[in-house]
């Protein structure tokens, strides 16, 4: 893919000095305990209850048993040897009626978390909001109802007085993409809504969360280091006829959320019904929104493809862009996917880097999520070879090296995830991790990816190459290179 793969020069595959490596997680994914020490109920302990929503009926009951098990994970960190973790806090852990009064004792895990960390020498990275909504918000509106933005302020300043002295960088909102599409449009994640006027409220509710958070951020904690993460996606056109399609989605999936925070204005060509309408878009709002952030997050999985064809003749796998007759969401068939069906393309990153260093004015941008699942299983020698992952992380790695060499300040990757967790609709039978979870027991093991993971932080430097050969799949599964008529069923976010 370019001049760094294997043979580059030692100096042209080193990350800058300060370069932050990290891990990320998330609350509901990881920390099951949803009863303990006076937790209220969450968006998702609804919905993993709805028959049909969640794949086996999975639910984050217990999932990797983190709030039991904090010293595990730690030790997990601490033999990664990242500088970095990314967590987030679960909302109705600390605040169980969204507002209001505030649960001590849910409050107290987060401060150990941190005070672990910090013992570690490891930066906690706070993510104030990824997902898990108090039930109690839901059931007066949920991201629908202004109030909401309002509650997530008072989160944050509650955060912010409890854990700011030892915190100092904070991600308001992780992906509002898949809040409003896949909860307010598609219904595939909760509320499992599927509503263009409740996801046009949505859209301007969250961000308006972001504002309000930022603000309390800043106002509790000096020198609060902000920033959202967007899980911003490229859709290319792969023929003219299609580039109408692609600049249209761009606009639903990417500048919907990156223009009002960076210009404080909604795209004009925004498709109309999601179109946050005048009454909802107080005077003041957009200026909150577009508040000055001192980075932005970037979740980097895959790119879209789109091409002119006719919606009655679709190949497997293709779907048609709504709203545009004659245009199709298409999947080359000679690029690998992950088994999620995502596109592995890190020349991908590469550009949309570039793009936002472009549209940011030059923000630090750091990527807090990257990663992929894969068919992760234990050998009979105990062992998890995930060469899958290797080959994933370092195509993208070397992504990174590009777009810093062409000047982006990238400042740091926090790879998804520490360990395999609960994959939202999809339960736990996506692997995420660095390292295997045994649902069940709980036990952690360190895949072949952490110990590549580890030599990268550890080096600050790209390893010359991927240190074992790169099947795109786990040993006996069949290579993602198959031809269009083996393509898998669309993925829902789309
Ligand atoms: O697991 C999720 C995470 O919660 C948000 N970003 C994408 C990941 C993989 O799907």
């Amino acid at each position: 893919m370019n001049s760094l793969t294997p043979g580059g020069s030692e100096a042209a595959r080193r990350f800058p000095d300060g370069f932050l490596w990290g891990v990320g997680t998330s609350s509901y994914q990881i920390e099951g305990a949803v009863d303990a020490d006076g937790r209220g109920p969450s968006i998702w302990d609804t919905f993993v209850r709805t028959p049909g929503k969640v794949n086996r009926g999975d639910t984050g009951d217990i999932a990797c048993d983190s709030y039991n098990r904090l010293a595990d994970d730690v030790a997990l960190l601490d033999a990664l040897g990242v500088g970095a973790y990314r967590f987030s806090v679960s909302w109705p852990r600390v605040l169980p009626s969204g507002s209001g009064e505030v649960n001590q004792a849910g409050l107290d895990y987060y401060r150990r978390l941190v005070d672990a960390l910090v013992e570690h020498g490891i930066r906690p990275v706070a993510t104030v909001y990824h997902w898990d909504l108090p039930q109690a918000l839901e059931d007066r509106g949920g991201w629908a109802n202004r109030d909401t933005a309002l509650a997530m302020g008072e989160l944050a300043a509650v955060l912010a007085d409890a854990l700011g002295d030892r915190v100092s960088m904070w991600i308001t909102i992780n992906e509002p993409l898949q809040t409003v599409q896949q909860g307010y449009l598609n219904g595939s994640h909760a509320p499992g809504r599927r509503d263009p006027a409740l996801a046009a409220a949505a859209i301007h509710h969250i961000l308006l969360a972001h504002g309000f958070a930022t603000q309390a951020l800043r106002a509790g904690i000096a020198g609060a280091i902000v920033g959202p993460t967007m899980d911003t996606q490229p859709f290319n056109a792969l023929d003219e006829d299609a580039a109408p399609a692609a600049v249209a989605l761009d606009a639903e999936y990417n500048r919907v959320y990156l223009d009002p925070v960076l210009r404080g204005s909604y795209p004009a060509d925004l498709r109309a019904d999601l179109m946050p309408p005048d009454e909802l878009v107080r005077g003041g709002d957009m200026a909150l929104i577009s508040a000055p952030i001192d980075f932005l997050g970037l979740n980097y999985y895959r790119p879209h493809y789109v091409r002119s064809g006719d919606w009655a003749d679709l190949r497997l796998g293709e779907r048609p862009v709504a709203g545009w007759p004659g245009t199709v969401h298409y999947m080359p068939p000679d690029l690998p996917r992950t088994v999620m069906g995502w596109a592995v393309v890190p020349e991908g990153l590469r550009d949309l880097l570039i793009r936002l260093h472009g549209e940011t004015g030059g923000l630090p941008i750091y990527i807090t999520e990257n990663g992929c699942a894969a068919d992760d299983y234990i050998t009979p020698e105990g062992t998890v070879e995930d060469h899958e992952r290797i080959a994933y992380i370092h195509g993208h790695l070397e992504a990174i090296l590009e777009a810093l060499t062409a000047g982006v300040d990238v400042a740091g990757y926090f790879h998804w995830s520490l360990m395999d967790n609960f994959e939202w609709a999809e339960g736990y039978r996506r692997r995420f991790g660095l390292h295997y979870v045994e649902f069940g027991s709980g036990r952690r093991l360190q895949k072949r990816s952490a110990s590549y993971y580890r030599e990268v932080v550890r080096t600050n430097s790209l390893p010359p190459e991927p240190r074992a050969p790169t099947p795109a799949r786990a040993a006996g599964e069949p290579t993602p290179r198959v031809g269009e008529a083996e393509l898998p069923e669309a993925p829902a976010a789309v």
